[in-house]
Protein backbone atom coordinates (compact mmCIF):
# COMPACT_ATOMS: atom_id res chain seq x y z
CA UNK A 1 0.00 0.00 0.00
CA UNK A 2 1.50 3.41 -1.09
CA UNK A 3 1.59 6.15 1.45
CA UNK A 4 -1.76 8.04 2.19
CA UNK A 5 0.23 11.25 0.53
CA UNK A 6 1.15 9.78 -2.70
CA UNK A 7 -2.14 8.75 -3.83
CA UNK A 8 -4.25 10.02 -6.29
CA UNK A 9 -7.08 12.35 -4.23
CA UNK A 10 -11.00 11.13 -4.99
CA UNK A 11 -13.49 13.20 -4.55
CA UNK A 12 -17.42 12.18 -3.09
CA UNK A 13 -20.28 14.97 -3.09
CA UNK A 14 -23.21 15.56 -1.46
CA UNK A 15 -24.84 12.06 -0.27
CA UNK A 16 -27.56 13.33 1.50
CA UNK A 17 -28.22 10.11 3.40
CA UNK A 18 -28.08 7.39 0.33
CA UNK A 19 -25.76 4.84 1.62
CA UNK A 20 -26.57 2.29 -1.04
CA UNK A 21 -25.88 4.42 -3.61
CA UNK A 22 -22.52 5.84 -2.28
CA UNK A 23 -20.78 2.15 -1.63
CA UNK A 24 -22.29 1.26 -5.25
CA UNK A 25 -20.50 4.67 -6.67
CA UNK A 26 -17.43 3.52 -4.38
CA UNK A 27 -16.88 0.13 -5.69
CA UNK A 28 -14.54 0.98 -8.22
CA UNK A 29 -12.18 2.74 -6.38
CA UNK A 30 -11.30 0.84 -3.31
CA UNK A 31 -9.72 3.33 -0.20
CA UNK A 32 -6.46 2.03 -0.20
CA UNK A 33 -5.92 2.84 -3.25
CA UNK A 34 -7.12 6.68 -2.98
CA UNK A 35 -7.22 9.58 -0.63
CA UNK A 36 -11.09 10.27 -0.49
CA UNK A 37 -12.10 13.50 0.32
CA UNK A 38 -15.83 13.79 1.32
CA UNK A 39 -16.91 17.25 0.49
CA UNK A 40 -19.87 17.31 3.39
CA UNK A 41 -23.72 17.45 3.49
CA UNK A 42 -23.70 13.16 4.25
CA UNK A 43 -26.85 13.94 6.39
CA UNK A 44 -31.06 14.94 5.47
CA UNK A 45 -32.53 13.86 3.00
CA UNK A 46 -32.26 9.42 3.19
CA UNK A 47 -32.49 7.06 6.00
CA UNK A 48 -28.55 6.49 6.33
CA UNK A 49 -26.97 9.76 7.27
CA UNK A 50 -25.56 8.83 10.48
CA UNK A 51 -24.64 4.89 8.94
CA UNK A 52 -22.68 8.01 5.97
CA UNK A 53 -20.79 10.21 8.59
CA UNK A 54 -19.62 6.85 10.31
CA UNK A 55 -18.75 5.18 7.24
CA UNK A 56 -16.71 8.37 6.02
CA UNK A 57 -15.32 8.61 9.01
CA UNK A 58 -14.08 4.70 9.30
CA UNK A 59 -12.93 4.99 5.62
CA UNK A 60 -9.15 4.92 5.57
CA UNK A 61 -7.03 7.37 4.06
CA UNK A 62 -10.40 9.59 3.75
CA UNK A 63 -10.72 13.49 5.08
CA UNK A 64 -14.54 14.58 5.50
CA UNK A 65 -15.37 18.43 5.17
CA UNK A 66 -18.28 20.00 7.24
CA UNK A 67 -21.02 20.69 5.15
CA UNK A 68 -23.75 23.17 5.95
CA UNK A 69 -26.64 20.01 6.97
CA UNK A 70 -23.69 18.99 9.47
CA UNK A 71 -24.03 21.62 11.07
CA UNK A 72 -28.08 22.05 10.66
CA UNK A 73 -28.18 19.01 12.26
CA UNK A 74 -25.64 19.86 14.84
CA UNK A 75 -27.55 23.27 15.59
CA UNK A 76 -30.70 20.55 16.21
CA UNK A 77 -28.91 18.37 18.44
CA UNK A 78 -28.21 21.18 20.74
CA UNK A 79 -31.08 23.03 20.77
CA UNK A 80 -34.61 21.02 20.54
CA UNK A 81 -35.65 24.65 19.24
CA UNK A 82 -34.57 24.04 15.78
CA UNK A 83 -35.27 20.52 15.09
CA UNK A 84 -38.28 21.56 13.48
CA UNK A 85 -36.22 24.09 10.80
CA UNK A 86 -34.03 20.72 10.21
CA UNK A 87 -36.63 18.50 9.50
CA UNK A 88 -37.78 20.92 6.69
CA UNK A 89 -34.43 20.36 5.24
CA UNK A 90 -34.87 16.94 5.12
CA UNK A 91 -33.51 16.05 8.86
CA UNK A 92 -34.16 12.63 9.77
CA UNK A 93 -35.61 12.11 13.14
CA UNK A 94 -33.92 8.56 13.84
CA UNK A 95 -30.46 10.14 12.86
CA UNK A 96 -30.69 12.97 15.36
CA UNK A 97 -31.40 10.15 17.93
CA UNK A 98 -28.70 8.46 16.60
CA UNK A 99 -26.26 10.96 17.01
CA UNK A 100 -27.45 11.79 20.32
CA UNK A 101 -26.63 8.36 21.93
CA UNK A 102 -23.01 8.45 19.96
CA UNK A 103 -21.50 11.31 22.05
CA UNK A 104 -17.91 10.63 20.43
CA UNK A 105 -19.58 10.69 17.16
CA UNK A 106 -21.28 14.51 17.56
CA UNK A 107 -17.47 15.37 18.83
CA UNK A 108 -15.79 14.21 15.50
CA UNK A 109 -18.30 16.26 14.04
CA UNK A 110 -17.41 19.65 15.64
CA UNK A 111 -14.20 19.06 14.33
CA UNK A 112 -14.41 18.70 10.89
CA UNK A 113 -12.74 20.97 8.86
CA UNK A 114 -14.37 23.42 6.44
CA UNK A 115 -11.84 23.98 3.97
CA UNK A 116 -9.01 21.84 2.92
CA UNK A 117 -6.00 22.93 0.44
CA UNK A 118 -3.95 20.26 -1.45
CA UNK A 119 -0.19 20.52 -2.30
CA UNK A 120 -1.02 20.76 -5.89
CA UNK A 121 -2.95 24.25 -5.16
CA UNK A 122 -6.66 22.49 -5.23
CA UNK A 123 -9.06 24.03 -2.40
CA UNK A 124 -11.95 21.79 -1.34
CA UNK A 125 -14.99 23.55 0.73
CA UNK A 126 -18.68 22.14 0.76
CA UNK A 127 -20.21 25.49 -0.40
CA UNK A 128 -19.85 27.05 -3.32
CA UNK A 129 -19.39 30.62 -1.94
CA UNK A 130 -16.42 32.86 -0.47
CA UNK A 131 -18.73 33.76 2.66
CA UNK A 132 -15.86 31.50 4.42
CA UNK A 133 -14.35 34.91 4.87
CA UNK A 134 -16.56 35.87 7.18
CA UNK A 135 -15.01 33.74 10.08
CA UNK A 136 -11.53 34.88 9.38
CA UNK A 137 -10.73 36.37 12.79
CA UNK A 138 -6.94 36.39 12.67
CA UNK A 139 -6.14 38.25 8.78
CA UNK A 140 -2.40 37.05 9.62
CA UNK A 141 -3.07 33.52 9.83
CA UNK A 142 -2.97 30.72 7.37
CA UNK A 143 -7.02 31.86 5.84
CA UNK A 144 -7.61 27.34 5.43
CA UNK A 145 -5.97 27.13 8.97
CA UNK A 146 -7.73 29.97 10.58
CA UNK A 147 -11.53 29.55 9.02
CA UNK A 148 -11.39 26.04 10.15
CA UNK A 149 -10.58 26.96 14.00
CA UNK A 150 -13.20 29.56 13.87
CA UNK A 151 -15.61 26.88 12.46
CA UNK A 152 -14.54 24.29 15.60
CA UNK A 153 -14.76 27.84 18.01
CA UNK A 154 -18.28 27.96 16.74
CA UNK A 155 -19.47 24.73 16.90
CA UNK A 156 -17.82 24.54 20.59
CA UNK A 157 -19.68 27.62 21.61
CA UNK A 158 -22.95 27.79 20.17
CA UNK A 159 -22.89 29.46 17.19
CA UNK A 160 -24.42 27.16 14.34
CA UNK A 161 -26.11 30.37 13.34
CA UNK A 162 -22.93 32.30 12.21
CA UNK A 163 -21.69 29.02 10.29
CA UNK A 164 -24.98 28.29 8.90
CA UNK A 165 -25.34 31.94 7.37
CA UNK A 166 -21.38 31.41 6.05
CA UNK A 167 -22.09 28.17 4.24
CA UNK A 168 -25.95 28.40 2.97
CA UNK A 169 -25.79 30.76 -0.05
CA UNK A 170 -25.72 28.93 -3.44
CA UNK A 171 -23.96 29.41 -6.70
CA UNK A 172 -22.10 32.49 -5.92
CA UNK A 173 -19.05 31.51 -7.70
CA UNK A 174 -21.09 30.62 -10.88
CA UNK A 175 -22.74 34.16 -10.71
CA UNK A 176 -19.50 36.37 -9.64
CA UNK A 177 -16.47 34.83 -11.42
CA UNK A 178 -14.52 37.83 -9.90
CA UNK A 179 -15.42 36.56 -6.25
CA UNK A 180 -14.50 33.15 -7.00
CA UNK A 181 -10.90 34.65 -8.56
CA UNK A 182 -10.51 37.16 -5.54
CA UNK A 183 -10.83 33.86 -3.38
CA UNK A 184 -8.73 31.93 -5.10
CA UNK A 185 -6.03 34.66 -4.64
CA UNK A 186 -7.19 35.26 -1.31
CA UNK A 187 -6.54 31.09 0.03
CA UNK A 188 -3.31 30.67 -2.63
CA UNK A 189 -4.98 28.14 -4.79
CA UNK A 190 -5.44 27.83 -8.45
CA UNK A 191 -8.75 26.05 -8.65
CA UNK A 192 -11.38 24.97 -6.40
CA UNK A 193 -13.76 21.94 -5.52
CA UNK A 194 -17.04 22.17 -3.92
CA UNK A 195 -20.31 20.72 -3.56
CA UNK A 196 -24.03 21.80 -2.43
CA UNK A 197 -25.14 23.28 -5.34
CA UNK A 198 -26.92 19.98 -7.73
CA UNK A 199 -25.16 20.46 -11.51
CA UNK A 200 -26.69 18.04 -14.34
CA UNK A 201 -23.93 17.16 -15.55
CA UNK A 202 -23.10 13.47 -15.90
CA UNK A 203 -19.46 13.79 -14.27
CA UNK A 204 -18.34 16.18 -11.90
CA UNK A 205 -18.51 19.74 -13.43
CA UNK A 206 -16.00 22.62 -14.33
CA UNK A 207 -16.82 26.06 -14.94
CA UNK A 208 -14.40 28.96 -15.40
CA UNK A 209 -12.04 28.21 -17.07
CA UNK A 210 -11.94 24.90 -14.78
CA UNK A 211 -10.94 27.37 -11.86
CA UNK A 212 -14.20 25.59 -10.05
CA UNK A 213 -15.35 22.33 -10.33
CA UNK A 214 -18.56 20.87 -8.86
CA UNK A 215 -19.21 17.63 -7.31
CA UNK A 216 -22.57 17.44 -6.44
CA UNK A 217 -24.56 15.83 -8.86
CA UNK A 218 -27.46 14.84 -6.89
CA UNK A 219 -26.63 11.26 -5.75
CA UNK A 220 -28.86 10.91 -3.23
CA UNK A 221 -32.75 9.47 -4.50
CA UNK A 222 -34.18 11.69 -1.27
CA UNK A 223 -32.94 14.84 -1.64
CA UNK A 224 -33.53 18.30 -4.03
CA UNK A 225 -36.88 18.64 -6.10
CA UNK A 226 -38.20 15.53 -8.12
CA UNK A 227 -36.45 16.88 -11.29
CA UNK A 228 -33.20 16.24 -9.90
CA UNK A 229 -33.66 13.43 -7.21
CA UNK A 230 -31.10 10.74 -7.72
CA UNK A 231 -30.97 11.80 -11.42
CA UNK A 232 -27.05 12.23 -11.48
CA UNK A 233 -25.13 8.72 -12.16
CA UNK A 234 -22.42 7.93 -10.21
CA UNK A 235 -19.55 9.63 -11.81
CA UNK A 236 -21.02 13.00 -11.53
CA UNK A 237 -20.31 13.06 -7.63
CA UNK A 238 -18.08 10.64 -7.31
CA UNK A 239 -14.63 11.02 -9.52
CA UNK A 240 -11.05 11.45 -8.81
CA UNK A 241 -9.42 14.91 -9.36
CA UNK A 242 -8.66 15.59 -13.04
CA UNK A 243 -4.70 15.97 -13.94
MN1 LIG B 1 -25.03 21.96 1.12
Amino acid sequence: MAAAASLPPLIVGDVHGDLERLFAALRPYPATEWKTVFLGDLVDGGPFGVGALRYARDRPNSTVLLGNHEVAMLWALRDRQRIGFWMGIGGQLHDLQELERDPPLQEWMRRLPALLRLDEGTLLQHSDNDNYAALLEDQAADPVEEVNRMARTLLAEGREDLLWDAMSPVGVFRRQPRRLDAWLERLNARRVVHGHSPHRSRQPEAYHDGKAICYDGGLSRYYGGRRLRGRGGAGASVAPLPE
